[in-house]
């Protein structure tokens, strides 16, 4: 089935400059790139975004993390793309993520993971209106 799915480029693969890199690599992948918007999520964005983690002991470093510099939130396009583009970025924590993955690649730590990707279809759904209520 053909899907949407939420991701975004995290304030540290943007600080290493690795964006390009990420979306070239997003694109050979077989996604299609619909959506490309940098930004700096304000603390009550990145709040409401991560709502369903806001009793986690983590929650506060994920905020300020995800408001620490800019973002580029992108939305990808691909049949079976919620699935594939996790099996990309690879697990939460990097040290754990399969060789070739984003995270692997080009993440530091479990918090510092350079991507975000949408779990389900169904918060897929809600993070893409999130940050593009027009789609
Ligand atoms: P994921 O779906 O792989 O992004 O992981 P989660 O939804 O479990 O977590 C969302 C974000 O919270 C992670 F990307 C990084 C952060 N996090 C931590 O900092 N520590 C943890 O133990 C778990 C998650």
């Amino acid at each position: 089935m053909m899907e949407r799915t939420l991701a975004i480029i995290k304030p540290d693969a943007m600080k290493a400059g690795s964006a390009d890199e990420i979306m070239n690599l997003i694109e050979d992948k077989g996604f299609t790139i619909l959506e490309e918007k940098e930004t700096t999520l304000s603390r009550s964005q990145a709040e409401s975004f991560y709502t369903e983690h806001k009793e986690r002991t983590f929650f506060k470093d994920l905020v300020n993390f995800m408001i620490s510099g800019p973002v580029t939130l992108l939305v990808l396009e691909k049949d079976n793309a919620v699935k594939d583009w996790r099996d990309v970025m690879g697990a939460t924590d990097p040290l754990e993520a399969a060789e070739g993955t984003v995270r692997k690649l080009f993440g530091a730590s479990k918090g510092e993971n350079a991507t975000h990707g949408s779990d389900s279809l169904e918060s897929a759904k809600r993070e893409v209106a999130f940050f593009f209520p027009r789609l």
